[in-house]
């Protein structure tokens, strides 16, 4: 970056060749920012229809194909290669080495990834009978049997959802394997394993996460493409399948995906939480087995996106219990990030500004979490607007929210340029408001009955305010979001330069310059604590004095 940059041709030929996980990273985060802007439109469609009774705006079927693909789009093509890029970004640097472990299967998982977005959206193309717009993956995106049987599912919309699906699980196992050797097998001198930012723990955690749960997913669109073209019966009631048999394969990936998701976000706000409170992690040793405790629990939790197919209720009442113990672990988190911040010396920066929004919401979403966990509660709710609500406050108030404050902590050390401060707050504020405005009112639409993915509503249900600012909270969110995309390339030509450490940091990606050289460090480094930079600033105070 600076002074030399290359002309368009050479930095293409150079991405494509580059098996580098900082460009790797990098490649990551943007092409999952050009998916976060296309779902991000569809989510904006999908508004203007609800936001009026009676609204015209799309068609029945143009709204089923966007619901999908925004949800889609999402889960695999926004917050996959987000969280993978700033994994493999910062994982290499943190525990102070020059590159993953297998460089190569590190530029494989990311063109795979790439390859599965453009597989989804080669649907648009590939209509049935003729070949037109209008045939993208319409049955959601967990995609419930039978919808997905070829009765119900003409054309090749359905097979380019699971074909896209499983190339980016083969992606995403290729990055955790990698994650995993490098993590285990290249930390630098003095790295012990309770030394390692738990940002490197939590990513680590998520790794064997995505090892246990995508094989499933795998198992099953490999099952679907059989009963689509080979005429296998595994979903086919009529013929002694079951469409139950999909939602377990499915949620047994399903449900540990949220937490491939969300442990990502709780590594973010444990790195940041300290470096602006001036204070080490609280209860570092709990923090670490509370993510592993709820990784494992989170396995054995699928069941309660199912209590309403007619489990038994021995069945129920395990799910049940079992989704409320990981309250317990998750709970502590909170406690342990609150004690960080209690009695320290707060700097109210972006980063920071994003970490606390992040808790309070994500409160708001683990008590809704529970709530939905209770059986004859869920019964009641399942597939109304509350469900809707509950699950953006996980992905948005808590994912969203933390990889905004990734983007304003790590920019810097990226592109070695400050973000815009300013940008930065109209940003923060805006979309918070928009946030709310969108997705609080839709628990109270799900309360008075409002379902989920109907097309348009009569005007007599009371749903009509609700819906309204529901979708007067887009534009807020989409001004936001706006501001940060512009302020990404504004700062990126104008922002302030940043320095090697501007956040006066104390972990070890701070100690090379910014950007990174190319391989990182000149000499590896070697580290004495969990807080390396702290004990080279404070030579007669160093952590490992202490422990
Ligand atoms: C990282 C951010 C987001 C994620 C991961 C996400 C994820 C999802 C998922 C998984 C679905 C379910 C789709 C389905 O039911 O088939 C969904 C639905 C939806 N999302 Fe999002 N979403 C995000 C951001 C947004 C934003 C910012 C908005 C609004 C501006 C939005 C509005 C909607 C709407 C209106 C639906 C349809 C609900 C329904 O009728 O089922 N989403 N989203
Ligand atoms: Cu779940």
């Amino acid at each position: 970056m600076g002074a030399g940059r290359k002309a368009l041709p050479g930095l293409v030929q150079e991405l494509v060749y580059t098996v580098d996980h900082k460009k790797l990273g990098m490649m990551y985060l943007g092409s999952g920012l050009v998916f976060f802007m296309l779902a991000g439109i569809m989510a904006v469609a999908i508004r203007v229809q609800l936001a009026v009774p009676n609204n015209h705006f799309l068609n029945p079927s143009a709204f089923n194909q966007f619901f999908t693909m925004h949800g889609t789009t999402m889960v695999f093509l926004v917050g996959m290669p987000l969280i993978l890029g700033l994994a493999n970004y910062l994982v290499p640097i943190m525990i102070g080495t020059r590159d993953m472990a297998f460089p190569r299967l590190n530029a494989f998982g990311f063109w795979i990834f790439l390859f599965s977005g453009f597989l989804l959206y080669f649907s648009y193309l590939g209509g049935s009978g003729v070949y037109g717009i209008g045939s993208a993956p319409d049955v959601g995106w967990f995609a419930y049997s039978p919808l997905t049987a070829k009765a119900f599912s003409k054309g090749h919309s359905t097979d380019y959802w699971t074909l896209s699906l499983l190339a980016g699980g083969i992606g995403s196992i290729a990055t955790a394997i990698n994650l995993i050797a490098t993590i285990f097998c290249l930390r630098c001198r003095g790295m012990t394993l309770n030394r390692m930012p738990l940002f490197v723990w939590l990513n680590a955690v998520v790794a064997f996460l995505i090892i246990l749960a995508m094989p499933p997913l795998s198992a099953c669109q490999i099952m679907l493409c059989l009963d689509r073209y080979l005429g296998a019966k595994f979903f086919d009631t009529q013929a002694g399948g079951s469409a139950i048999l999909w939602q377990h394969f499915f949620w047994i990936f399903g449900h540990p995906e949220v937490y491939i998701l969300i442990l990502p976000a709780f590594a973010i706000i444990s790195e940041v939480i300290p470096v602006f409170s001036r204070k080490p992690i609280f209860g570092y040793p709990i923090m670490v087995m509370a993510s592993v405790m709820i990784a494992f629990i989170s396995l054995g939790v699928w069941a309660h996106h199912m209590f309403t197919v007619g489990m038994s209720s021995v069945s129920n009442t395990f799910f049940s219990a079992s989704t409320f113990v990981i309250a317990v672990p998750t709970g502590i988190k909170i406690f342990n990030w609150i004690g960080t911040m209690y009695g320290g010396k707060l700097r109210m920066e972006l980063p920071l500004l994003f970490s606390i929004a992040f808790l309070f919401q994500f409160l708001i979403a683990g008590l809704t979490g529970v709530m939905l966990a209770t059986t004859p509660f869920d019964w009641q709710l399942n597939d109304s607007y509350f469900v809707v609500a509950h699950f953006h406050y996980v992905l948005v108030g808590g994912l969203l929210f933390s990889i905004f404050a990734a983007f304003y902590y790590w920019y810097p050390k990226m592109i070695g340029r400050m973000l815009d401060g300013a940008m930065g707050r109209w940003h923060f504020w805006l979309f918070l408001v928009g946030f709310h405005l969108t997705f609080f009112p839709q628990h109270i639409m799900g309360i008075l009955g409002m379902p989920r993915r109907i097309y348009s509503y009569p005007a007599d249900r009371g749903w009509e305010i609700g819906n309204l600012l529901s979708s007067i909270g887009v534009i807020f969110q989409a001004t936001g979001i706006l501001i940060f995309l512009i302020n990404l390339l504004y700062s990126y030509y104008r922002g302030r330069r940043a320095g090697d450490d501007p956040w006066d940091a104390w972990t070890l990606e701070w100690a090379t310059t910014s950007p990174p050289a190319e391989y990182n460090f000149e000499k590896l480094p070697e580290v004495h604590s969990a807080r390396p930079l702290w004990d080279l600033k404070h030579p007669d105070e160093p952590d490992w004095k202490h422990n």
